[in-house]
């Protein structure tokens, strides 16, 4: 009868701040940043809010942001003001500086602010890893993970998880990144091109010519060379359009299995972007919020500090959904959450059956034709495989 109630010798940090829900990107832009609030409703409906430490995170230093991003970047950033008349869409400007002001990375009011809360709620997070306050560390406002040194890109201007990886290397010696967001995690890959302690896997929707951002083939590996301690430590997996549950829980766990061995991470990075379940509004696949949640489970399962941060994720409903199933697993009552509903919670029975397991016609929207063979998934295992080999803790 009693809510959710805080598990003993075991702790959850759930890291948010409402002031970045509050930004636009634009009307018709698909990020929508008040899909935060939607999800912090759905986890604080549920009762779990008691069975975590709560934090309103603070925003990110400049100094912070630097250990990243270049100081000229920073500068333009912290300065530029949104055009007065709002261009048409289609009319990208040519000459755009750090990619800033088009239509993926739109300038808008307050941008500097949005992008020091997501990075500060990322670091506030790993922080509480290190400091061993937290099990587990959650910043779904984070999760940024195409930014680059000194240029914005696909939604995204601070890579707040480059800047929580690098306060995680402080003292940890090595660190385990997993991209579950329908895109390729390009901008953390290529941060840690060149050293042997961040292993960055990323599982993505690939397809050079169509679909963002190109790149993240199976054989793209970082620079190869003999003097890169890096070479070996970024792996992809490349996947078409409409991968079920099924398979992509027996790659994730069959891949991250091997690494997790292989590496020997002291800590867990996760990436959830919530543009790989079906239904998208940008994605392609099929996964449903259980196989979504899946990947959550299995990383905590290695019973290893880790780190969830939020991502891409188009669909508000189903991104709420995601994220609160998988706070529930986090927390660790994912199996009766329904039970722990408050009883004064208004439409209580609504959500008690349908909110987080939706029924498949009542989802995620037209579910897509299959484009994955068993024998391509295995040759993708096989290959990773061998990149493992050259990998040594
Ligand atoms: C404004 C209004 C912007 C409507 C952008 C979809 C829009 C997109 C919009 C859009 C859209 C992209 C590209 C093309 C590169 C461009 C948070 C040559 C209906 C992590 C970023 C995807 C994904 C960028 C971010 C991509 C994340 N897709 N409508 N833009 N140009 N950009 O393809 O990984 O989820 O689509
Ligand atoms: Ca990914
Ligand atoms: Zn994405």
């Amino acid at each position: 009868e009693s809510g959710i109630t805080k598990p003993k010798g075991y702790n959850v940090s759930f890291h948010c701040n409402p002031e970045m829900e509050k930004h636009h990107f634009g009307m018709t832009h698909p990020m929508k940043p008040w899909r935060l609030t939607l999800s912090k409703s759905l986890i604080y409906s549920y009762g779990m809010s008691f069975a975590m430490d709560n934090y309103i995170s603070r925003a990110a230093t400049y100094e912070e942001l630097a250990t990243f991003h270049s100081t000229d970047y920073l500068d333009f950033l912290g300065t530029v003001l949104p055009e007065p008349v709002p261009r048409d869409l289609e009319n990208q400007n040519p000459d755009l500086k750090f990619n800033l002001g088009g239509s993926d990375c739109p300038l808008f009011d307050g941008l500097y602010d949005y992008c020091s809360m997501s990075a500060g709620g990322a670091l506030d997070a790993a922080r509480k890893l290190v400091s061993h306050q937290s099990d587990i560390a959650i910043a779904w406002g984070g999760g940024l993970h195409h930014a680059h040194k000194a240029e914005a890109s696909g939604f995204c201007y601070i890579n707040d998880i480059v800047v929580a990886i690098l306060e995680l290397l402080r003292y940890h010696p090595r660190v385990l990144y997993i991209d579950i967001d329908v895109h390729h995690g390009d901008g953390v890959e290529e941060a840690f091109f060149s050293t042997d302690r961040v292993m960055t896997v990323s599982f993505h929707k690939y397809d050079p010519n169509n679909f963002f951002p190109g790149t993240g083939a199976l054989d793209d590996n970082g620079p190869k060379s003999e003097q890169n301690p890096g070479s070996h430590h970024a792996l992809n997996v490349p996947l078409n359009d409409g991968i079920t549950d099924e398979q992509y829980a027996m790659l994730f766990d069959t891949i991250i299995g091997q690494i997790v061995e292989k590496f020997r991470p002291t800590a867990i990075a996760l990436q959830c972007g919530a543009d790989s379940l079906a239904g998208d509004r940008l994605g392609r696949f099929n996964l449903q919020v259980q196989g979504h949640g899946a990947c959550v489970a299995f990383c905590k399962r290695m019973n290893l500090p880790l780190l969830l941060f939020g991502g891409g994720g188009y669909t508000p409903r189903n991104v709420a959904r995601a994220w609160a199933y998988e706070t529930a697993l986090a927390v660790g009552v994912d199996d009766k959450i329904n039970d722990y509903i408050p009883s004064h919670t208004p439409w209580r029975d609504q959500f008690r059956h349908d909110t987080l397991f939706p029924t498949l016609e009542q989802i995620l929207g037209e579910p897509r034709v299959n484009r994955n063979t068993q024998k391509r998934l295995q040759e993708m295992i096989q290959h990773v495989t061998e990149q493992l080999r050259f990998v040594q803790a």
